[in-house]
């Protein structure tokens, strides 16, 4: 299988529209059906998200003003009062969903547990006021460092419920990587397990935790509450650590949720930026419980026997939007697996649609992609038939893999929902809707509704069909992060001055390059800046070569991404050494894992190449376009003429023959 090629992403003409009798039992049936509401919602996006509001969500309080915009400060529902975990859980008590499957989980080593929205209820109050008791309040912000288990989604909601914003830090994480993010959100309380599985092996979770809190590493951290999952032996600091099955005896399963203003921040989640340091995504109550509502809601076309799998991690977003908040707010059936594909288990993903008569299946392309290359005999082997709508989220999706996906695990019948958004974005931006949106492989198609998307140029001037540019949103939408926690200043360079506002109005700049067809459908064709997305993972390139340079053999270091099969990007570094260190396959394996050991297994280089000297500009800049031709094995292209010193780069190539 080839990388897809701009071009050959750009001649997809196939055309797969939903068929009649699938569209005729969703809830938005026709093109001219979201045509109709995406008008109705531009013309007057306050009045359609202020319907929406009403009709969808549970307020204990209304709002007095929907929309106050003074960019980049953005507020919803102003002066409305909520809780999202009551949203998720208590309303649904009062209907016959109280006794419907809310989770259902699924563990690596073959464990399993089902909790209705009743039990739930019960397991988060309890968690709540366990929180409560360790002396978390309304604001203080609680680091939550899990592997997939139940407990995770539980301790989410617990937060969510006594006010008290989360922090999730993905299980992948190191102990650098963590204490980095604890010590930003200054975290009062840590929730944690014993370990988690992974690919047959044990993640030592708490170990990790003890190394980023070890010599008062992050001060602010009081308490730690650790979750039972593997029963192997670890340390618990008293007075500091707590096992959760011991406190919650006895505990109170009430807990009134507490009134949350609209705008009272309801979570921070870091992810990759330009520079080294990770940001810190603020997320609030209101628009965020609003917009990841209606876009599940809208884009799965929720039924109510529906069940629902996303395979993502809570560590990333789309485990917060779309396997606990949007999800849970809509009374679904929400399945969650601890584990992923590995050598041993290729068919887990199958086994468990099967098992669970899986409806609804949403997944990330390189994990198609790595199906593709186990081979169709593991999915022809189970039963899929439940499976009724297919969705990809993470990465571009190269039309190969599309097709696969289709034919394979969708049989064919399976509309297919191609989702674009971002960490920023709280929920899906640009996607079909899958009984209206006719689809084409590789695209992500069109706005949802109440989201003005456009293509421009560095001006803010909309660039005409088929031609490539930035893509921007130009009206604030619900779920929009509110800042960078702490660095407002970095919430505006980053996201509202690349491009300046046009005509008074605003750009949200979402550093995707895109461009859109004669149909208006948007072609998103990855990142325009030192980001990088490994099998859907988003990495900064920045922080990999922090980590590489905190090694003492380390000179210096330029991390590119370069095509890759399976992961559509890897990590390719080139090193210069100090002194008195020489290149060696040794020394390039410690390196590796210096990394990992610094971030996680998921920023291990692919390739490290050694090199006497980085091309640089005569101003010291390094030249990343070179590297990544390089990195591609492509010739240099493209204007050489700034380079500092041309034989660095002469050398460079000679390496590569
Ligand atoms: C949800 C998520 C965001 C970046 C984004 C894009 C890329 C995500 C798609 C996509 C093409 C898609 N959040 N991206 N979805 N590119 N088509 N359907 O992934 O913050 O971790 O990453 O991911 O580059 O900017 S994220």
């Amino acid at each position: 299988m080839s990388e897809p090629t701009i071009e050959s992403i750009l001649q997809e003409q196939r055309l797969f529209p939903p068929s009649a009798e699938f569209a005729s039992k969703c809830q938005i049936k026709s093109l001219e059906d979201y045509q109709q509401i995406y008008e109705r919602a531009k013309a007057d996006p306050v009045a359609f998200w202020e319907s929406i509001a009403t009709e969808e969500l549970h307020w204990f309080e209304p709002w007095h003003t929907v929309l106050e915009w003074k960019p980049p400060e953005v507020k919803w529902f102003l002066g409305g009062k909520i809780n999202i975990s009551y949203n998720c859980l208590d309303r649904h008590l009062q209907t016959w969903r109280r006794n419907k499957a809310a989770l259902i989980w699924e563990g690596e080593p073959g464990d399993s547990r089902t909790y209705t929205y009743a039990q739930l209820h019960r397991e988060v109050c309890q968690f709540a006021n366990v929180l409560k008791q360790l002396g978390v309040k309304k604001g203080d912000r609680v680091g939550i460092y899990l592997p997939m288990i139940p407990e995770a989604a539980i301790a989410m909601l617990a937060c969510a419920r006594i006010g008290a914003p989360h922090t999730v830090v993905f299980g992948g994480f190191s102990a650098e990587a963590l204490k980095d993010r604890l010590l930003d959100a200054q975290a009062k309380l840590v929730i944690t397990a014993d370990g988690g599985w992974r690919k047959d092996k044990i993640v030592p979770l708490k170990e990790q935790l003890d190394l980023a809190l070890a010599q008062n590493g992050v001060p602010s951290v009081a308490q730690v509450l650790v979750v039972a999952r593997t029963g192997q032996t670890i340390q618990m600091e008293p007075g500091r650590d707590h096992w959760w099955h011991e406190l919650r005896v006895g505990i109170s399963p009430d807990c009134p949720p507490e009134s949350m203003d609209s705008e009272d921040l309801l979570f921070i989640l870091y992810t990759s930026g330009t520079t080294g340091k990770p940001k810190g995504v603020v997320h609030t109550t209101g628009g965020y419980n609003l917009y990841t509502h209606i876009t599940t809601k809208w884009i799965f076309d929720l039924q109510d026997t529906d069940i629902y799998w996303c395979t993502a991690d809570v560590g990333w977003i789309t485990g917060h939007s779309y396997i606990v908040y949007g999800p849970l707010s809509n009374g679904a059936t929400t399945l969650m697996y601890e584990g992923v594909p590995r050598p041993s288990n290729p068919g887990c993903f199958w086994d468990i649609i099967e098992k669970y008569g899986v409806n609804i299946f949403y997944t990330a392309p390189t994990a198609i992609r790595s199906f593709i290359k186990m081979g169709e005999h593991y999915p022809l082997a189970r039963n899929l038939s439940s499976l009724r709508l297919l969705g990809t989220v993470g990465e571009p999706i190269n039309p190969e893999a599309w097709i696969w996906y289709h034919r394979i695990i969708g049989g064919g019948h399976c509309p297919i929902v191609d989702t674009w958004w971002q960490t920023e974005t709280g929920g899906v931006m640009i996607t079909p809707l899958p009984g209206a949106t006719p689809t084409k492989p590789g695209s992500a198609t069109l706005p949802f509704p109440g989201i003005i998307a456009d293509v421009v140029d560095l001006e803010g001037n909309s660039l005409p069909n088929n031609q490539g540019g930035y893509l921007v949103i130009k009206h604030p939408w619900p779920g929009m992060m509110r800042t960078v926690y702490g660095d407002p200043d970095r919430f505006r360079r980053t996201y509202w001055e690349h491009i300046p506002p046009k005509d008074g109005q605003y750009l949200y700049f979402a550093g995707d390059g895109a461009r859109k067809d004669d149909q208006g459908y948007f072609w998103v064709m990855g990142r325009v800046d030192d980001v990088i997305n490994v099998s859907g993972h988003r990495l900064g390139t920045m922080e990999i070569e922090s980590a590489l340079v905190s090694h003492k053999a380390v000179a210096e270091a330029a991390v590119v991404g370069c095509p890759d099969e399976i992961k559509g990007e890897d990590i390719f570094a080139f090193v210069t050494l100090e002194n008195n260190y020489q290149p060696s396959d040794s020394l390039s394996d410690e390196l590796k894992q210096h990394v990992v050991k610094e971030i996680g297994a998921i920023a291990r280089p692919g390739q490290i190449r050694f090199t006497d000297g980085l091309p640089k500009t005569r101003s010291g800049k390094i030249m990343r376009r070179l590297l990544r031709n390089l990195a591609a094995g492509q010739d240099v292209v493209g204007d050489t003429s700034t380079l500092e010193d041309r034989s660095v780069l002469d050398k460079l190539r000679e390496q590569d023959h």
